[in-house]
């Protein structure tokens, strides 16, 4: 689907001392696009990788940590920012270093950034940052192209697999020539799809060792001041370099029309116009001034086709040429073939395609739920039962916002919760109960500081604390309240009383998830009490780190009555039978997915569910 790239590595001239294999390219193998990033980092001769998960980069550190522990440290963050701190360390100290993360991560990175980008480097500093078009698995949607315009740092924009290697490498060879870090932008379709790429050899890099220079490694205001102007300067000597490299690739075709894209948009621009004339980006910022000027005046008409913001048609457009995009392809979503299709038939270059069938067969919608015997559950219908103001955060709970749970009534970003219950405190004006519901792993990311300030303004909130001892939503990564690092190793494991403790909480419960009257009468209490009450419910995720099973729980048909309440906790094992209870439908368990929690038998109102045994006792 895709042409192969011909761009080939810049030589390194900064002064690492090189030794390399036999740097001969091997067989191609499938490689997911993460897969490749982390190849080719690995390639670079990166020596630290640091990251905090997020879909979808979450494999880009996955992978690395397969790597030999000899050639790289590979590590979790507590969140991105602190990634970003420990990478951009390990770059102060001479060698090479990379962090990933997906795009809001940067958000919370971005601090770090924009202070970096003034010292620059001293080994090569790579920042992937994968975006998610269309919000598959995120709070929004956002474009870090922009996030390189404002820090001034090139942008890489690989289209493939075989690029997110190549462009990796290369990241790592611009970042030390240019003394700049270097940003490689994926979006879920890099990341997640498989193709064929060739791989090479590692290159071992010397470390650099600490480049002792006060004036560009430490941005007080009058280094800084200097250091601003450095990056203009920085920005013309990359953009010049960009105009003759092979990152910028342009592919003829006829005069009437030329396209400008890149990333995976322009994969789908050759899919549908294989003969275009193509001006294809492996770069977003700084943009080849010259080159694009250039295909301007060998074409007709120029059409920019870019996923997200019109970033690289305004830059075009500022620099007076003319050219359309926006006007024929959505700024929002994620691009697919058929959008692109839409678009360039708009533009009346492609034909409009005869419509097809009507399809007769709809997919069944499936909202996501949160999984059989998850221990988020119970805490969720307890506080509902409470009729309790929940601020929510983000994880696999957040899915307790919807029915039948509908128990979340804010939800804004990683680590808000705590902070959003406090200032709904300080209003004044809130009647019901106000509890703040967090992950182990969000509080652990940006969880602490907001509690620290809850207790240091002394409001009167209730913090729920979901310990299911693993980062579920993103897969299962560990974090430092399970007591294993990235390569499953035992590290110091988290006390969560004794850090709650520590703060200057004095009311804090552990409870078992699935003790149901425990768990009511704790949250009760807890809004009751007087200041910051903390109540951490506790239970691994059903699914680590295989996914547990218990004996699973029957239905009494005969004493069934249609109660409803066990549907309340919105159980992808429960269903609705076709028997009748004076009109209500009955309850069904699939015993197949029920892993035993019982939740379900707990609130029950007839005792009509019992462990599947009990049955075949009566029998
Ligand atoms: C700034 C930011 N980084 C990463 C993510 C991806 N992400 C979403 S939820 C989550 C953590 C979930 O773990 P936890 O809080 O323990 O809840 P669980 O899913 O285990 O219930 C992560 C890493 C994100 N949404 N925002």
């Amino acid at each position: 689907m895709t042409a192969q790239t011909t761009t080939q590595p810049l030589h390194s001239d900064s002064g690492h001392v090189e030794s390399r294999n036999d740097a001969r390219q091997s067989e191609a193998m499938p490689l997911m696009g993460n897969e490749a990033i982390a190849r080719g980092a690995w390639e670079a001769g990166v020596r630290v990788t640091v990251a905090y998960p997020g879909t979808p980069s979450t494999e880009i550190m996955e992978s690395l940590g397969k790597y030999p522990g000899q050639d790289l440290q590979a590590e979790w963050a507590t969140n991105e920012k602190v990634a970003l701190d420990v990478a951009i360390g390990a770059s102060f100290a001479g060698v090479r270093a990379m962090t990933s993360m997906k795009h809001v991560g940067l958000n919370v990175a971005a601090d770090a950034l924009m202070s970096q980008t003034y010292i620059g480097v001293n080994g090569g500093l790579v920042l992937v940052v994968c975006d998610d078009p269309g919000i598959h698995s995120s709070q929004n949607e956002q474009d870090t192209r922009i996030y390189g315009h404002l820090a001034m740092v090139p942008v890489l924009e690989p289209s493939d697999a075989q690029e997110a290697l190549d462009f990796t490498k290369i990241a790592f060879d611009i970042s030390e020539r240019f003394d700049t870090p270097v940003i490689v932008r994926g979006t879920t379709r890099l990341s997640h799809t498989r193709s064929l790429v060739r791989t090479g050899e590692r290159v071992e890099k010397t470390s650099l060792g600490f480049n002792e220079n006060p004036q560009k490694n430490v941005m007080i205001p009058g280094h800084a001041r200097m250091r601003h102007s450095a990056l203009f300067r920085r920005e013309e000597q990359v953009r010049q370099y960009l105009e003759e490299s092979d990152l910028i690739r342009w592919e003829p075709g006829s005069q009437s029309v030329g396209v400008v894209t890149l990333s995976t948009a322009y994969t789908y621009v050759k899919e549908l116009m294989p003969q275009a004339n193509v001006l294809k980006l492996g770069v977003s910022y700084p943009l080849p001034g010259e080159k694009l000027r250039e295909f301007c005046a060998a074409v007709h008409r120029v059409i920019v086709v870019e996923e997200l913001e019109p970033v690289v048609e305004n830059e075009m457009k500022l620099m007076g040429l003319e050219v359309e995009g926006k006007s024929l392809f959505p700024r929002e979503g994620e691009f697919s073939p058929d959008v692109i299709r839409a678009g360039l038939e708009k533009a009346g270059l492609l034909q409009a395609r005869k419509p097809g069938p009507e399809l007769t067969v709809q997919a069944m919608p499936r909202p996501p739920l949160l999984c059989a015997g998850c221990p988020h559950t119970g805490a969720y219908m307890a506080l509902r039962a409470l009729n309790a103001r929940v601020s929510g955060d983000i994880g696999c709970y957040t899915l307790a916002a919807v029915e039948p749970l509908k128990a979340i009534d804010t939800t804004v970003a990683m680590g808000s919760s705590i902070a959003n219950a406090t200032g709904m405190a300080l209003a004044g004006s809130e009647t019901r109960p106000i509890v703040a519901t967090i992950g182990d792993s969000t509080f652990l990311h940006a969880g602490i500081p907001p509690l620290i300030n809850a207790v240091y303004n002394q409001v009167n909130i209730t913090v729920v604390l979901l310990d299911n001892h693993i980062t579920a939503m993103t897969g299962g990564q560990d974090h430092p309240g399970t007591g294993r690092n990235l390569r499953g190793e035992a590290v110091h494991k988290v006390d969560y009383e004794d850090l709650i403790r520590s703060l200057g909480i004095t009311w804090i419960r552990k409870i078992d998830a699935y003790n149901m009257g425990n768990l009511y009468q704790y949250l009760r209490e807890a809004t009751l009490y007087p200041g910051v009450a903390v109540v951490i419910v506790d239970r691994p995720c059903v699914l680590d780190p295989v996914k547990i099973k218990g004996e699973a729980f029957r239905v009494n048909a005969e004493a069934c009555t249609g109660c409803q309440t066990c549907m309340n906790l919105g159980c992808p094992a429960l269903s609705w039978s076709d028997e009748l209870f004076e009109g209500h439908r009955k309850v069904k368990i699939d015993e197949a997915s029920c892993i035993g929690c019982s939740l379900c038998a707990q609130v029950s109102t007839t005792n009509c569910i019992l462990p599947v045994t009990a049955f075949e006792t009566n029998a």
